[in-house]
């Protein structure tokens, strides 16, 4: 945990450099052109350039046209798919022979639910799988532990030992669907678990072809469930693919993500160059364990998110393959072509759906989708329109299917491989963001490697600085989100009340799931197998893990398959782990200037509504002369929910908007929130919740300040909360709630507000003590 004010923030910057300013100059706009184009705008040529070339936040130029000066187009004509370097697809018939995997992403409460989901979608067209699992298991807890009782069964499914497993796939041939498993963290578990519930279904290791995701290194960069320290962790996948090498040679090993950087605020070029540069990590790492390349690189597989930048999607799936093959050739000399081609699984974006009007997610889901398969996609999830309330409903989850099953089969878009092949626009795009990605591989080869890099944390700087610069564009009206920015419904809640949230999404039905019930029987399914299991055995197996851990000769799958044989549970084999390896403990920066430096001073139209930025900054300053002091936050993340974008985003912007910050370190418990916000005496505690645990863990927090006398300290909830849980965090004593799409601006006058308001009740508060 660090406390970070506005002015100590200042001596965090991101290194400069990065961001490279200045995008590298255009091909002059053809003359003629600009002429008739000057009359048209009825303007100057100089004007026409400085209207019409769009800077994008990647620092490309993007031109009103291109032509054939724009690109090689003596290269560009004689490339084909499924030839080197491959950027016009893996394959060279593409989808004209088969079309994309539909691989939905889905796991809720126990594995029987998740069971019949699963068939259920199967049978409606859905040709792989793809496994969510509760936070509790991706940390590496049993659902009986009291760290995870807001978390069980809540963002996926819970698994605690290899009988859920054997659950989760009943009646499913695993010789036949392939099984993607989003797992990092406590990847060992839940593989071995795998592993064993196959074998116990009769199919043997070798017919295993699915995916693991594997990728620690974007777990510490930025979705947080990692549980070990970097050293271990890069070791286990060592181990990981040293065994699948040998027993399941068609399993990808890894799924080198991409997607959860852009989440996080990465634009294209970062997302792209740091999921590069981290496959390229894993390359040495296997090759570490003793591998060849040939051995490890066909069996690594990529993920990448796709947002609503149609154009730079596109051409982002198509740079990654050309740099991949490029790279991989350059630095590894495979001998096995099939070492060079990036297969690749995408995800729509969810941070681009939005609350307001849900609805529209669905057009954004499909546009979303369109980029991803014209950028060649192996396998594709479209998220759901309800993502920025709740996890998908049955109907939600359908349409989203649905949305796959049209482009695939309603309207002829796979009967081209790569369409925008020989595009002006799109080859000149594909090489400026595959030149832009190189540049930030460069960086972090410069610095010795991804590993390291991630171990300095500035790739994790740069995506949040990022994020900052794209949350102040949107702020101020820069960038539109229609039914958020522009075009507001006077039902949905205007930009300066967010704490009403919008009415239409009352419409949706929302997936509900009772935390308490998933975790009684999960608890009940605990105690039944260890109740069963020959404890003797338990502990052999346990203490093999342990010399495993030490001994770096052993394989450590290998030794987690013979425990989940043995019925341990993810919670004992991870703990035996534990004992030799610690948990790591992640430091904490924010970054600065970031927003305000983005925020253009646009002024705000009356149908924007909401508080400027300077209006704000007036405020805090107002407030400091009346109270002595500024407004402080500790902004707190509790449960296992790492997602941290909008913590940090949170953070990083109301520093630069005057106030005091603390960041909370991840996965606290409401006790150790209650006391951090007493010790650094904080007007408020601003809680970010996007794991769907805000129900159980804001009454525990509201309960600490409560026998701690700390009412004083003001409660707001962020994030991802459902309107029908607003009147019940109301009514236990929470200030405001801010639901997605909430301005920075306007979220900090809220806050101001209610800290200014009178203490409930009476009893001392930072406020009253310096008046
Ligand atoms: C495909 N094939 C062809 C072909 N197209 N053969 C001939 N001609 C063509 N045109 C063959 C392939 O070579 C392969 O055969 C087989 O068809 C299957 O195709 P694939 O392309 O390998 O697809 P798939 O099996 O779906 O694998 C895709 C993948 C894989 C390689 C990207 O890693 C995968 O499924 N990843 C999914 C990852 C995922 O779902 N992640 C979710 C993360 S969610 P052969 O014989 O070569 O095998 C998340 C959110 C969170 O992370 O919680 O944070
Ligand atoms: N089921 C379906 N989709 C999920 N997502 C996360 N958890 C689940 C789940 N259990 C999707 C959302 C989110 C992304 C990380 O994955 O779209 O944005």
């Amino acid at each position: 945990c660090s406390t970070s004010s506005a002015e100590s923030n200042n001596n965090k910057q991101v290194p400069v450099g990065h961001t490279m300013e200045k995008p590298p100059g255009h091909r002059p706009l053809p003359k003629e052109w600009l002429q008739v184009a000057a009359k048209e705008l009825r303007c100057s040529e100089e004007e026409v350039v400085k209207k019409l070339v769009l800077t994008y936040p990647e620092g490309i130029n993007v031109k009103p046209i291109y032509t054939a000066e724009d690109i090689d187009w003596e290269a560009v004509k004689s490339q084909l798919p499924g030839f080197y370097p491959y950027t016009r697809g893996i394959h060279a018939s593409m989808y004209t022979n088969k079309p994309w995997t539909i691989r939905q992403y889905a796991g809720f409460s126990t594995a029987e639910e998740s069971n019949g989901f699963y068939k259920e979608a199967l049978a409606a067209g859905q040709k792989g799988l793809s496994v969510a699992f509760d936070l509790a298991t991706h940390r590496g807890y049993d659902s009986d532990h009291p760290r995870v009782k807001g978390d069980v069964g809540m963002a996926g499914v819970a698994i605690d030992t290899v009988e859920d497993m054997k659950l989760l796939f009943d009646g499913i041939p695993l010789d036949q669907v392939t099984v993607s498993m989003t797992m990092n963290g406590a990847v060992l578990p839940v593989l071995a678990f795998y592993i064993v519930a196959a074998e116990e279904q009769g199919v043997a290791k070798e017919k295993l072809s699915g995916t693991i995701q594997n990728d620690i290194l974007k777990e510490f960069m930025v979705r947080n469930t990692y549980i070990f320290p970097p050293e271990p962790s890069m070791r286990t996948i060592g181990d990981i693919m040293q065994y699948c090498a040998n027993n399941m040679p068609k399993y990808n090993t890894i799924s080198v993500s991409g997607y959860h950087m852009q989440e996080a605020g990465a634009n294209a070029a970062l997302e792209l160059g740091f999921t590069i540069a981290d496959g390229i990590e894993y390359l040495r790492t296997g090759i570490r364990a003793g591998l060849s390349v040939d051995q490890v690189a066909p069996r690594v597989s990529f993920f990448f998110g796709i947002g609503m930048n149609f154009y730079v999607e596109i051409a982002k799936l198509r740079a990654a393959r050309k740099l991949w093959a490029k790279l991989v050739k350059e630095k590894f000399q495979p001998k096995n072509p099939k070492s060079l081609l990036l297969r690749t699984h995408c995800q729509t974006s969810g941070y681009s759906l939005t609350e307001q009007e849900p609805y529209n997610n669905v057009i954004r889901t499909t546009i979303e989708a369109l980029s991803a398969v014209l950028g060649g996609t192996q396998s594709l999830h479209t998220n759901s329109l309800d993502e920025a309330i709740a996890l998908p409903s049955a109907f939600a989850a359908r349409l989203a299917r649905n949305t796959q099953l049209i482009l695939q089969l309603e309207t002829g878009i796979p009967h081209v491989a790569d369409p925008w092949g020989g595009s002006f626009m799109m080859e000149a795009l594909t090489d400026e963001l595959a030149s832009r990605a190189e540049y930030i591989i460069q960086e972090v080869e410069k610095s010795g490697g991804m590993a390291k890099a991630v171990a300095e944390g500035w790739p994790k700087l740069w995506i949040e600085e990022s994020a900052a610069r794209k949350q102040a564009r949107i702020d101020s009206g820069e960038e539109t989100i229609v039914g958020v920015n522009k075009y507001r419904l006077e039902t949905s809640s205007s930009s300066s009340n967010t704490d009403s949230s919008s009415q239409k999404s009352e419409q949706l039905e929302i997936l509900k799931i009772d935390a308490q019930r998933v975790r009684d029987s999960q608890i009940e399914r605990i105690k039944k197998v260890k109740s069963s299991r020959d404890e003797e055995k338990v502990k052999r197996c346990l203490m093999e893990l342990e010399e495993a851990g030490k001994d770096k000769s052993k394989n450590l799958l290998e030794a987690s398959v013979n425990a989940a044989r043995a019925r341990c549970t993810l919670g004992e084999i991870c703990g035996a782990l534990e004992k030799v390896w610690g948990r790591h403990v992640p430091k904490d920066d924010v970054v600065s200037g970031a927003y305000r430096g983005s925020y253009r001073g646009m002024k705000r139209d009356s149908e924007q509504g909401g508080y400027d930025l300077e209006q704000v900054v007036e405020h805090v300053v107002q407030f400091e002369e009346r109270f002595g002091r500024r407004p402080r936050i500790l902004v707190a993340k509790m449960g296992q929910d790492g997602h941290d974008r909008g913590a940090k985003v949170i953070a990083s912007g109301f520093a630069d908007l005057g106030f005091d910050v603390d960041i909370g370190p991840l996965f606290s418990t409401p006790a150790e929130v209650a006391k951090q916000a007493i010790e650094a005496d904080v007007h408020c505690i601003g809680v970010s919740s996007l794991a769907a645990a805000h129900l159980t863990l804001v009454p525990e927090l509201m309960e600490e300040l409560r026998k701690q006398s700390a009412i004083h300290i003001k409660v707001i909830v962020g994030g991802v909360i459902p309107y029908t849980d607003y009147d019940f965090l109301r009514n236990i004593g929470v200030k405001v709630i801010c639901g997605p799409g909430t301005r920075i601006p306007d979220a900090a006058m809220q806050v101001l507000k209610a800290i200014e308001e009178e203490p409930t009740n009476g009893a001392s508060n930072g406020v009253e003590q310096t008046s």
